[in-house]
Formats: C-alpha cells, sequence, structure tokens
C-alpha cells in the first residue's frame, strides 16, 4: 500500500488530502463499512460508514461506534483519495450527538445537487429508534450542508435512493424488513405511504437495501441472516417497489466470521464491481470493518453469478507501484502464508512469508505498458537467505528475475536486472526457489 499525505493551501484554509493505494481492502488509513458507492462524472465515489473504537464517554464499548463520514474517490478504483469528513454528529441540528451512531448511508445526484442521506439517532422529542437525515452539496465530495430535520415518515436504518428512468425517486431503508416509498422530486420528504416489500425470505434480519437497474430487471439487493451471519442475497422485479421475488445469494457469509456485510453494485467503465465489507484490518472484533469490492457478472438470463471475495480485489497494477503480492489471486496449497507486518498497528497492512520450496503467489493485472524496465526491487527480509523467481503468467511462463534476499534480521531492499522485459499487462508469480524462509513486503519494477 501507498499511502502519503498532501497539504493543501486553499484560501486561508489548509485542506488536507489524503492519497491511498489499495487492493482489498480498498482503504487503509481508517475502517470503513457499508459502502456505497456511485459514479459521479466520470469517477467512482465512495460513501461508506466509518467506524471507530468506542473509548469511556465515547459509544458504547464493544459496539458499532461512529461519529462522522468520509468520502473517497477513485478513477481507477486502485488509487483512492480521501476527502475527508463530510458530515458529522456535532454538526447536524437534528442527531443526538452522544450517540456515535452514524450508520450506513448513501448518496445521489439530481439536477446537480448531491443528496447524501444518512441514519442518525435524532435529539429527545424526535422518536425513538433512528431517523434518516440528508445532506445537500454541490460536489460528490461536498461540503455537504445538513437539513434541519430527518425525512418525515422514516423510521429506520441504511437508507437508498435511487431516481427511475422516468425521473421518480425511490427511497428505501431497513427495519428488521425493508422498506420504501416515493421521494418528492426536493430530495427531502416522501411522495408515498411507505410500504414494507415483499417478496424476501420471512425469517432472518434483512437491511442494507441497495437497487440498481439493468435491462428492465430492479435488482434488490440485500444483507440478510439465513443462519448465523449475514450473507449478501437480491431479489428482482419489474417495478422499483416490488413485490420482488428471491434471486439467489450474491455473496456467501464470510469465512472471517465478521457478523455484518453490506453492499452496493455500480457499472463503471463497462464492468460490474460489488462493493461490500469485511474485517480484514481487525480479525479479532468484526465492528471494526473494512470494505472491499471484486468483480461481479450476469448469466444471459439477467441472474447474478456469486461473487466470491478476493484479497486481489479489483483495478490493474503499475508495475512501477510497490505491488502488495500479499493481496494475492491465487496461492500454492502449502508453504505460504500471510501476516500482519505489525500486530500493534494493523494499518501497515500484510506480509507474504514463503516458507516451502517452490511455494508461490500469484498476482494479477500488473501493467508494465511500453516502457522499457529494467530492475525489480524486493522490500524482504530472511531468516535463513533465499531466492525468490519471478514470472509473468503466459504458455509458457516467461522468468523475469531472479533475486538473491540475503541472510538478515532486517527488512531491505533486494535489487536485480530484469532477464526478459514484459510488456502489457501480465499475471505475476512470485515463486520460493529451494529452501528457506522469506518475508516479503511488496516488489516493484523499475
Ligand atoms: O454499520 C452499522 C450497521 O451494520 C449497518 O447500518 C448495517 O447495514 C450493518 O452493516
Amino acid at each position: 500500500m501507498k499511502y502519503f499525505k498532501k497539504c493543501l493551501m486553499l484560501t486561508g484554509l489548509i485542506l488536507s488530502v489524503n492519497y491511498l493505494m489499495a487492493q482489498n481492502p480498498l482503504i487503509r488509513n481508517q475502517f470503513t463499512a457499508d459502502p456505497s458507492a456511485r459514479v459521479f462524472n466520470g469517477k467512482v465515489y465512495l460513501y461508506p460508514s466509518h467506524d471507530i473504537l468506542a473509548t469511556p464517554g465515547h459509544g458504547r464499548a464493544g459496539w458499532f461506534c461512529m461519529r462522522d463520514y468520509h468520502v473517497f474517490s477513485s478513477t481507477n478504483l486502485t488509487d483512492w483519495t480521501d476527502h475527508g469528513v463530510i458530515v458529522s454528529q456535532t454538526k447536524v441540528p437534528w442527531v443526538d450527538s452522544t450517540t456515535y451512531s452514524m450508520w450506513a448511508p448513501d448518496c445521489i445526484e439530481r439536477d446537480g445537487k448531491y443528496y447524501f442521506y444518512f441514519p442518525a439517532p435524532a435529539k429527545a422529542g424526535g422518536g425513538r429508534g433512528f431517523s434518516v437525515g440528508v445532506a445537500i452539496g454541490d460536489k460528490p465530495e461536498g461540503p455537504f450542508i445538513p437539513q434541519p430535520s430527518p425525512i418525515a415518515g422514516i423510521h429506520g436504518i441504511d437508507p437508498n435512493v435511487q431516481i427511475d428512468k422516468d425521473g421518480q425517486a425511490y427511497i428505501y431503508w431497513a427495519q428488521g424488513n425493508l422498506y420504501g416509498a416515493k421521494l418528492r422530486a426536493n430530495m427531502l420528504e416522501l411522495d408515498s405511504q411507505p410500504v414494507k416489500l415483499e417478496g424476501f425470505p420471512d425469517k432472518g434480519l434483512k437491511e442494507g437495501p441497495y437497487l440498481f437497474e439493468r435491462k428492465g430487471i430492479y435488482y434488490m439487493t440485500y444483507p440478510h441472516v439465513a443462519d448465523k451471519i449475514e450473507r449478501l442475497e437480491y431479489a428482482v422485479s419489474n417495478t422499483p417497489l416490488g413485490p420482488f421475488k428471491y434471486a439467489g445469494v450474491l455473496m456467501d457469509e464470510s469465512t472471517s466470521g465478521c457478523w455484518t456485510n453490506h453492499q452496493s453494485v455500480i457499472e463503471f467503465k463497462n464492468q460490474w464491481y460489488l462493493f461490500y465489507h469485511n474485517d480484514d484490518l481487525s480479525p479479532n472484533f468484526d465492528k471494526n470493518r473494512s470494505v472491499r469490492a471484486d468483480s461481479l457478472f450476469f448469466n444471459e438470463d439477467g441472474t447474478i453469478r456469486k461473487v466470491i471475495p478476493t484479497l486481489r480485489g479489483v483495478g490493474v497494477t503499475p508495475a512501477t507501484a510497490k505491488i502488495k503480492i500479499d493481496r494475492f489471486s491465487a496461492k500454492s496449497a502449502d508453504g505460504v502464508e500471510i501476516k500482519f507486518l505489525d500486530t500493534l498497528n494493523k494499518f501497515k497492512g500484510w506480509k507474504t512469508v514463503f516458507d516451502n520450496a517452490g511455494s508461490w503467489v500469484k498476482y494479477n493485472s500488473v501493467s508494465f505498458g511500453n516502457k522499457k524496465l529494467k530492475q525489480l526491487h524486493v522490500n524482504a527480509r530472511s531468516a535463513t537467505g533465499g531466492t525468490l523467481l519471478i514470472t509473468a503468467e503466459g504458455a509458457p511462463n516467461k522468468i523475469i528475475a531472479k533475486i538473491s534476499i540475503p541472510k538478515g534480521d532486517d527488512w531491505s531492499i533486494a535489487k536485480g536486472n530484469l532477464l526478459s522485459i514484459p510488456f502489457g499487462v501480465k499475471n505475476l508469480i512470485v515463486q520460493l526457489q529451494g529452501d528457506g524462509s522469506v518475508e516479503v513486503d511488496w516488489v516493484s519494477f523499475e
């Protein structure tokens, strides 16, 4: 992961912009959950919840704790810009700022304005449970101005808003089951009585509605506790408010045991993507989650192929980036382990540990462009000394470099000349030759 911070002086204000580069999870400078991805003006914008750890007097220990929202954007799904806080519980007039419950949001554009929807508990007198508010901006990254009151008639969480082809807007939300209503053109008031959406499994919590339309089919996606923890499912209809028909599982329950999941689906540059979350950066506490993305594919009949979560995620990685092969696309059955670089600061990311002769990882979609790269650099450490063989996948695979990692306790950058120079986009295979144990942080071409 590449992460650096740039401070800009703008009209006397210091505006802080973080540039992040990541595979899965996508965001590595904070916890993020419940991703609502949107395509605005040719860029992908990501509106997630912002999980933090509760501290005494600030949130409930052992539970979800969120005080604000950030927005992120990307032109290539690999490099993400953190635009900073857009809405905070202390800046919304109606929100009870002692609750730290700024749960799953959404954002949509209408007539050049951006409407950011978010659930939160209201101050005393505002009703029990969650209400849903709106903040309005002139740009997808804000600034957003919160409305003084939440939307009348909605009690629930996880708002999702869609505008149909005829211009009618709909809002969906959850309260154990899924609900929906028409929205007025001002995007701030209901234009119909809320209805409980029909056609979903009767048993088990359902939340996180996210609707999209493709070729006349309305796909309602949602997390559902069919057994013990949430999995992602979808149902279809030919109208935005249903009735829907259960259509299948989008993504199975996480193997990590993360209790929640939450999704959004977008088409970007002719490819469909599923955004979701897991507990990658906090494997022992699943209320501190991290967003991910993987490609999504439709069958000929319009049904969706189940998405298998990957670490590699999406996007093309430049060969000159620090390529984190721990976000692998495939690996040998034995001899490769992925571990945190620093267990005391998991935001530093992971390392790949090879300790069987012949063990390997494959990292897909590295762009070599048409520049004549000359060297491979590997940030590595080896208690035994060892040799890494780097090949480009093909028929047959082509050896790109062979690098000796010296014996030692410290991380250092080993360099080697390229034996062949790849062009275009290639899948990389990194393999331990012979015995030994080698830890790799990243590889990069120069
Ligand atoms: O992030 C808090 C809640 O967890 C969301 O609102 C739900 O969808 C679940 O992900």
